[in-house]
Protein backbone atom coordinates (compact mmCIF):
# COMPACT_ATOMS: atom_id res chain seq x y z
CA UNK A 1 0.00 0.00 0.00
CA UNK A 2 1.20 3.32 -0.95
CA UNK A 3 0.42 4.31 2.57
CA UNK A 4 2.63 1.74 4.29
CA UNK A 5 5.43 3.14 1.76
CA UNK A 6 6.00 6.59 3.56
CA UNK A 7 5.99 6.32 7.54
CA UNK A 8 4.61 9.71 8.66
CA UNK A 9 4.98 8.97 12.15
CA UNK A 10 8.81 9.65 11.83
CA UNK A 11 9.76 10.47 15.01
CA UNK A 12 12.28 14.24 13.93
CA UNK A 13 14.20 16.00 16.27
CA UNK A 14 11.73 18.60 17.02
CA UNK A 15 9.36 16.35 17.62
CA UNK A 16 11.72 14.56 20.12
CA UNK A 17 13.47 18.00 21.79
CA UNK A 18 9.47 18.77 22.13
CA UNK A 19 8.78 15.45 23.80
CA UNK A 20 11.76 15.81 26.11
CA UNK A 21 10.52 19.81 26.65
CA UNK A 22 7.23 18.21 28.05
CA UNK A 23 9.37 16.37 30.93
CA UNK A 24 10.06 19.90 32.48
CA UNK A 25 6.29 21.17 33.37
CA UNK A 26 7.84 25.01 33.93
CA UNK A 27 9.73 24.78 30.23
CA UNK A 28 8.37 28.28 28.42
CA UNK A 29 9.68 26.20 25.12
CA UNK A 30 12.89 28.69 24.88
CA UNK A 31 15.16 25.04 25.11
CA UNK A 32 13.34 23.92 22.18
CA UNK A 33 13.99 27.42 20.47
CA UNK A 34 17.74 27.98 21.15
CA UNK A 35 18.42 23.85 20.01
CA UNK A 36 16.32 24.76 16.82
CA UNK A 37 18.40 27.36 16.26
CA UNK A 38 21.53 25.02 16.49
CA UNK A 39 20.08 22.57 14.19
CA UNK A 40 19.50 25.01 11.49
CA UNK A 41 22.76 26.15 11.75
CA UNK A 42 23.98 22.72 11.39
CA UNK A 43 21.37 22.40 8.39
CA UNK A 44 23.16 25.05 6.60
CA UNK A 45 26.93 23.74 7.01
CA UNK A 46 25.65 20.45 6.23
CA UNK A 47 23.62 21.91 2.72
CA UNK A 48 26.78 24.07 1.98
CA UNK A 49 29.48 20.78 2.35
CA UNK A 50 27.14 18.75 -0.03
CA UNK A 51 26.11 21.24 -2.69
CA UNK A 52 27.13 20.42 -6.42
CA UNK A 53 30.28 22.53 -6.99
CA UNK A 54 29.27 23.12 -10.98
CA UNK A 55 26.45 24.88 -9.93
CA UNK A 56 28.64 26.77 -7.38
CA UNK A 57 31.33 27.71 -9.62
CA UNK A 58 29.06 28.84 -12.03
CA UNK A 59 27.01 30.99 -9.11
CA UNK A 60 30.73 31.91 -7.77
CA UNK A 61 31.80 33.12 -11.23
CA UNK A 62 28.65 35.71 -10.72
CA UNK A 63 29.41 36.54 -8.04
CA UNK A 64 33.08 37.34 -8.55
CA UNK A 65 32.74 41.00 -6.69
CA UNK A 66 31.44 39.50 -3.13
CA UNK A 67 33.38 41.39 -0.82
CA UNK A 68 33.88 40.78 3.12
CA UNK A 69 30.77 42.24 4.61
CA UNK A 70 31.19 42.52 8.72
CA UNK A 71 31.02 39.87 10.48
CA UNK A 72 27.55 41.04 11.98
CA UNK A 73 25.51 40.20 8.56
CA UNK A 74 22.23 38.81 7.58
CA UNK A 75 21.47 35.05 7.43
CA UNK A 76 20.72 35.86 3.54
CA UNK A 77 24.35 36.98 3.37
CA UNK A 78 25.25 34.16 5.09
CA UNK A 79 23.52 31.83 2.66
CA UNK A 80 24.63 33.41 -0.52
CA UNK A 81 28.07 33.82 0.53
CA UNK A 82 29.05 31.52 3.00
CA UNK A 83 28.03 28.44 0.73
CA UNK A 84 30.07 29.38 -2.19
CA UNK A 85 33.11 29.78 -0.31
CA UNK A 86 32.67 26.71 1.95
CA UNK A 87 31.84 24.28 -1.29
CA UNK A 88 34.36 26.02 -2.93
CA UNK A 89 36.81 24.55 -0.14
CA UNK A 90 35.45 21.48 -0.44
CA UNK A 91 36.89 21.20 -4.49
CA UNK A 92 39.82 23.64 -4.04
CA UNK A 93 42.31 24.54 -2.01
CA UNK A 94 42.28 27.78 0.07
CA UNK A 95 44.70 29.26 -2.32
CA UNK A 96 43.06 28.74 -5.36
CA UNK A 97 39.64 29.88 -3.83
CA UNK A 98 41.79 33.46 -2.51
CA UNK A 99 43.58 33.86 -5.89
CA UNK A 100 40.11 33.62 -7.51
CA UNK A 101 38.77 35.56 -5.30
CA UNK A 102 42.00 37.77 -3.94
CA UNK A 103 41.07 37.41 -0.06
CA UNK A 104 43.20 36.61 2.27
CA UNK A 105 42.98 33.26 3.84
CA UNK A 106 42.42 34.50 7.26
CA UNK A 107 39.93 36.78 6.25
CA UNK A 108 37.38 34.39 4.62
CA UNK A 109 37.83 31.81 6.91
CA UNK A 110 37.12 33.93 9.69
CA UNK A 111 34.06 35.60 7.26
CA UNK A 112 32.65 31.71 6.86
CA UNK A 113 33.27 30.48 10.20
CA UNK A 114 31.83 33.74 11.73
CA UNK A 115 28.75 33.59 9.99
CA UNK A 116 28.07 29.66 11.27
CA UNK A 117 28.84 31.08 14.72
CA UNK A 118 26.42 34.58 13.78
CA UNK A 119 23.67 31.29 12.43
CA UNK A 120 24.18 29.55 15.64
CA UNK A 121 24.69 32.37 17.68
CA UNK A 122 21.10 34.01 16.00
CA UNK A 123 19.12 32.38 19.29
CA UNK A 124 20.49 35.27 21.10
CA UNK A 125 18.53 37.80 19.30
CA UNK A 126 15.44 36.25 20.68
CA UNK A 127 15.90 36.61 24.26
CA UNK A 128 17.61 33.22 24.74
CA UNK A 129 20.83 33.20 24.93
CA UNK A 130 22.98 35.39 26.94
CA UNK A 131 26.44 34.18 26.41
CA UNK A 132 28.05 32.60 23.24
CA UNK A 133 31.61 31.04 23.01
CA UNK A 134 32.75 29.92 19.69
CA UNK A 135 36.26 28.94 18.99
CA UNK A 136 36.52 30.92 16.33
CA UNK A 137 35.87 34.23 18.64
CA UNK A 138 38.84 35.41 20.74
CA UNK A 139 35.99 36.95 23.76
CA UNK A 140 32.87 35.80 24.54
CA UNK A 141 29.76 37.32 23.24
CA UNK A 142 27.18 38.60 25.90
CA UNK A 143 24.34 39.37 24.49
CA UNK A 144 22.29 42.85 25.15
CA UNK A 145 19.99 42.70 27.98
CA UNK A 146 16.94 43.84 26.03
CA UNK A 147 17.21 40.61 23.80
CA UNK A 148 19.42 38.55 26.78
CA UNK A 149 18.00 35.13 27.70
CA UNK A 150 19.16 33.06 30.23
CA UNK A 151 21.75 29.73 27.93
CA UNK A 152 24.78 29.83 27.40
CA UNK A 153 26.18 27.99 24.43
CA UNK A 154 29.55 26.64 23.87
CA UNK A 155 30.48 25.72 20.76
CA UNK A 156 33.20 24.66 17.88
CA UNK A 157 31.50 25.54 14.47
CA UNK A 158 33.74 23.42 12.44
CA UNK A 159 36.00 21.10 14.33
CA UNK A 160 38.65 19.31 12.19
CA UNK A 161 38.17 22.14 9.47
CA UNK A 162 41.90 21.79 8.40
CA UNK A 163 40.56 18.23 6.92
CA UNK A 164 37.79 19.93 4.52
CA UNK A 165 40.06 20.18 1.44
CA UNK A 166 40.55 16.44 1.45
CA UNK A 167 37.00 15.67 2.02
CA UNK A 168 37.54 14.51 5.41
CA UNK A 169 34.19 14.07 8.27
CA UNK A 170 34.06 17.52 10.33
CA UNK A 171 31.54 18.57 12.92
CA UNK A 172 30.11 21.18 14.56
CA UNK A 173 30.50 21.02 18.72
CA UNK A 174 28.15 22.17 20.82
CA UNK A 175 27.36 22.79 25.07
CA UNK A 176 24.38 24.06 26.41
CA UNK A 177 24.57 26.01 30.49
CA UNK A 178 21.89 28.02 32.05
CA UNK A 179 23.63 30.91 33.75
CA UNK A 180 23.58 31.45 37.06
CA UNK A 181 22.30 35.04 37.83
CA UNK A 182 20.33 37.43 35.44
CA UNK A 183 23.40 39.98 34.75
CA UNK A 184 25.91 37.04 33.66
CA UNK A 185 29.26 37.58 33.64
CA UNK A 186 32.16 35.15 32.08
CA UNK A 187 32.17 32.93 35.09
CA UNK A 188 28.73 31.30 33.92
CA UNK A 189 30.53 29.60 31.08
CA UNK A 190 33.21 29.16 33.15
CA UNK A 191 31.18 26.04 34.88
CA UNK A 192 32.27 22.14 35.04
CA UNK A 193 31.03 20.30 32.50
CA UNK A 194 28.65 18.59 35.30
CA UNK A 195 26.91 21.11 35.05
CA UNK A 196 25.75 21.35 31.41
CA UNK A 197 21.83 20.93 30.34
CA UNK A 198 22.80 19.49 26.89
CA UNK A 199 25.38 18.80 25.03
CA UNK A 200 26.22 17.17 21.47
CA UNK A 201 28.06 17.32 17.71
CA UNK A 202 26.73 17.42 14.44
CA UNK A 203 29.25 14.92 11.97
CA UNK A 204 29.31 16.07 8.15
CA UNK A 205 30.51 12.97 6.51
CA UNK A 206 29.15 10.04 4.10
CA UNK A 207 25.78 11.22 6.17
CA UNK A 208 24.97 14.25 8.12
CA UNK A 209 24.17 12.95 11.65
CA UNK A 210 23.30 15.03 14.78
CA UNK A 211 23.89 13.12 18.49
CA UNK A 212 22.24 14.94 21.45
CA UNK A 213 22.00 14.58 25.11
CA UNK A 214 20.19 16.54 26.98
CA UNK A 215 20.73 14.79 30.56
CA UNK A 216 18.28 11.57 29.78
CA UNK A 217 20.85 9.32 27.56
CA UNK A 218 22.07 9.87 23.86
CA UNK A 219 20.04 10.23 20.71
CA UNK A 220 21.41 10.14 17.04
CA UNK A 221 19.23 11.91 14.52
CA UNK A 222 19.97 11.51 10.59
CA UNK A 223 19.22 14.03 8.05
CA UNK A 224 17.08 13.31 5.14
CA UNK A 225 17.81 15.46 3.02
CA UNK A 226 14.76 15.12 0.83
CA UNK A 227 12.93 15.98 4.41
CA UNK A 228 15.24 18.11 5.46
CA UNK A 229 14.72 16.69 8.68
CA UNK A 230 16.84 15.10 11.74
CA UNK A 231 14.97 11.71 11.63
CA UNK A 232 15.74 9.46 14.94
CA UNK A 233 18.00 6.34 13.56
CA UNK A 234 19.82 5.57 16.99
CA UNK A 235 18.27 5.85 20.04
CA UNK A 236 19.43 5.40 23.45
CA UNK A 237 22.97 5.12 22.47
CA UNK A 238 24.92 2.85 24.57
CA UNK A 239 28.59 2.06 23.83
CA UNK A 240 29.87 -0.95 24.25
CA UNK A 241 31.58 -1.34 27.76
CA UNK A 242 34.63 -2.47 26.40
CA UNK A 243 36.19 -2.08 22.82
CA UNK A 244 38.73 -3.58 20.38
CA UNK A 245 39.64 0.03 18.63
CA UNK A 246 42.22 3.06 20.14
CA UNK A 247 42.28 6.35 18.84
CA UNK A 248 45.56 8.60 19.45
CA UNK A 249 48.10 10.25 17.19
CA UNK A 250 51.14 8.11 17.43
CA UNK A 251 52.68 11.22 15.95
CA UNK A 252 53.48 11.93 19.32
CA UNK A 253 54.53 8.86 20.94
CA UNK A 254 58.07 10.22 21.53
CA UNK A 255 56.76 13.05 23.85
CA UNK A 256 54.07 11.10 25.92
CA UNK A 257 54.19 10.61 29.68
CA UNK A 258 54.87 7.16 31.34
CA UNK A 259 51.15 6.07 32.12
CA UNK A 260 50.02 6.92 28.17
CA UNK A 261 52.92 5.37 26.65
CA UNK A 262 52.48 1.99 28.83
CA UNK A 263 48.91 2.11 28.46
CA UNK A 264 49.37 2.18 24.36
CA UNK A 265 51.92 -0.53 24.43
CA UNK A 266 49.32 -3.02 26.43
CA UNK A 267 46.93 -1.90 23.61
CA UNK A 268 49.50 -3.10 21.13
CA UNK A 269 51.11 -5.73 23.00
CA UNK A 270 48.78 -6.86 25.55
CA UNK A 271 50.42 -8.66 28.45
CA UNK A 272 46.71 -10.82 29.31
CA UNK A 273 47.50 -12.63 25.67
CA UNK A 274 44.16 -11.09 24.59
CA UNK A 275 44.34 -9.89 20.87
CA UNK A 276 45.88 -6.23 20.51
CA UNK A 277 43.70 -3.32 19.47
CA UNK A 278 43.36 -1.76 16.31
CA UNK A 279 44.51 1.59 15.49
CA UNK A 280 41.88 4.01 13.69
CA UNK A 281 42.43 7.78 14.13
CA UNK A 282 41.19 9.99 11.69
CA UNK A 283 42.44 13.73 13.25
CA UNK A 284 38.97 14.78 13.35
CA UNK A 285 37.71 14.94 16.93
CA UNK A 286 33.62 14.20 15.89
CA UNK A 287 34.64 11.64 13.26
CA UNK A 288 37.02 9.50 16.67
CA UNK A 289 34.43 10.33 19.11
CA UNK A 290 31.42 8.90 16.70
CA UNK A 291 33.11 5.89 15.72
CA UNK A 292 34.28 5.47 19.55
CA UNK A 293 30.83 6.13 20.83
CA UNK A 294 29.03 3.65 18.50
CA UNK A 295 32.05 0.84 18.08
CA UNK A 296 33.42 0.97 21.76
CA UNK A 297 37.22 1.63 22.55
CA UNK A 298 38.85 4.86 23.63
CA UNK A 299 40.15 7.99 22.20
CA UNK A 300 43.26 9.47 23.66
CA UNK A 301 44.63 13.16 23.45
CA UNK A 302 47.00 13.14 26.66
CA UNK A 303 49.37 16.01 27.16
CA UNK A 304 52.59 15.65 25.96
CA UNK A 305 56.01 17.94 26.14
CA UNK A 306 54.85 20.19 23.49
CA UNK A 307 51.38 20.35 25.10
CA UNK A 308 51.54 20.10 28.34
CA UNK A 309 48.02 20.65 28.25
CA UNK A 310 46.96 18.39 25.92
CA UNK A 311 45.70 19.97 22.78
CA UNK A 312 41.73 19.93 22.99
CA UNK A 313 39.43 22.47 24.28
CA UNK A 314 37.43 22.37 27.59
CA UNK A 315 34.38 24.61 27.02
CA UNK A 316 33.63 22.92 23.52
CA UNK A 317 35.62 19.56 22.54
CA UNK A 318 36.30 18.18 26.10
CA UNK A 319 32.73 18.64 28.05
CA UNK A 320 30.28 18.07 25.15
CA UNK A 321 32.08 15.09 23.87
CA UNK A 322 32.87 13.82 27.84
CA UNK A 323 28.99 14.40 28.29
CA UNK A 324 27.83 12.23 25.90
CA UNK A 325 30.23 9.63 26.97
CA UNK A 326 28.71 9.51 30.62
CA UNK A 327 25.13 9.69 29.20
CA UNK A 328 26.21 6.89 26.52
CA UNK A 329 27.67 5.04 29.50
CA UNK A 330 31.02 5.53 29.20
CA UNK A 331 33.36 7.48 30.98
CA UNK A 332 35.81 10.59 30.12
CA UNK A 333 39.02 11.09 32.64
CA UNK A 334 41.79 13.99 32.05
CA UNK A 335 44.46 11.88 33.32
CA UNK A 336 44.22 13.65 37.11
CA UNK A 337 40.29 13.81 37.59
CA UNK A 338 36.70 12.93 36.04
CA UNK A 339 36.37 15.30 32.78
CA UNK A 340 33.24 17.06 33.88
CA UNK A 341 34.68 17.89 37.29
CA UNK A 342 37.02 19.98 35.61
CA UNK A 343 36.46 23.54 36.33
CA UNK A 344 37.67 25.80 33.60
CA UNK A 345 39.81 29.12 34.21
CA UNK A 346 39.32 30.72 31.06
CA UNK A 347 37.22 29.93 27.98
CA UNK A 348 39.78 28.69 25.78
CA UNK A 349 41.53 26.67 28.23
CA UNK A 350 42.54 23.02 26.98
CA UNK A 351 43.13 19.45 28.48
CA UNK A 352 43.67 15.82 28.19
CA UNK A 353 41.31 14.02 27.55
CA UNK A 354 40.95 9.59 27.31
CA UNK A 355 37.50 8.99 26.54
CA UNK A 356 35.31 5.79 25.31
CA UNK A 357 34.38 2.76 26.57
CA UNK A 358 33.98 2.49 30.63
CA UNK A 359 36.66 -0.59 31.47
CA UNK A 360 39.22 1.17 28.57
CA UNK A 361 39.37 4.22 30.44
CA UNK A 362 39.57 2.44 33.68
CA UNK A 363 42.58 1.01 32.47
CA UNK A 364 44.28 4.19 31.89
CA UNK A 365 42.71 5.49 34.95
CA UNK A 366 44.72 3.14 36.43
CA UNK A 367 48.20 3.48 34.87
CA UNK A 368 47.92 7.35 35.83
CA UNK A 369 46.77 6.82 39.27
CA UNK A 370 49.65 4.08 40.35
CA UNK A 371 51.82 6.99 38.41
CA UNK A 372 50.28 10.01 40.75
CA UNK A 373 50.97 7.57 44.10
CA UNK A 374 54.66 7.21 43.04
P1 LIG B 1 46.34 16.27 15.78
C1 LIG B 1 41.30 19.10 14.72
O1 LIG B 1 42.27 20.07 14.40
C2 LIG B 1 41.36 18.88 16.22
O2 LIG B 1 41.08 20.05 16.91
C3 LIG B 1 40.40 17.78 16.62
O3 LIG B 1 39.27 17.75 15.82
C4 LIG B 1 41.25 16.53 16.46
O4 LIG B 1 40.86 15.48 17.34
C5 LIG B 1 42.66 17.03 16.82
O5 LIG B 1 42.67 18.43 16.59
C6 LIG B 1 43.72 16.38 15.94
O6 LIG B 1 44.97 16.88 16.40
O7 LIG B 1 47.44 16.94 16.57
O8 LIG B 1 46.32 14.79 16.00
O9 LIG B 1 46.34 16.63 14.31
Amino acid sequence: HAADAYRTDLMTITRFVLNEQSRYAESKGDFTILLSHIVLGCKFVCSAVNKDPCFVMSEYNKRRDFAIPKISFSVEEFDCTCFYYALLRCYHSVDAVNRHSNLQHGHINQFFLAGLAKLIGLAGETNIQCILVSEEDEEATFVSPPLRGKYCVVFDPLDGSSNIDCGVSIGTIFGIYTAKVSEPTIEDVLQPGKNMLAAGYCMYGSSCMLVLSTGNGVNGFTLDPSLGEFILTHADIKIPKKGKIYSVNEGNAKNWDAPTTKYVENCKFPKDGSSPKSLRYVGSMVADVHRTLLYGGIFLYPADKKSPNGKLRVLYEVFPMSFLMEQAGGQAFTGQQRALDLVPKTIHERSPIFLGSYDDVEEIKALYSAENKA
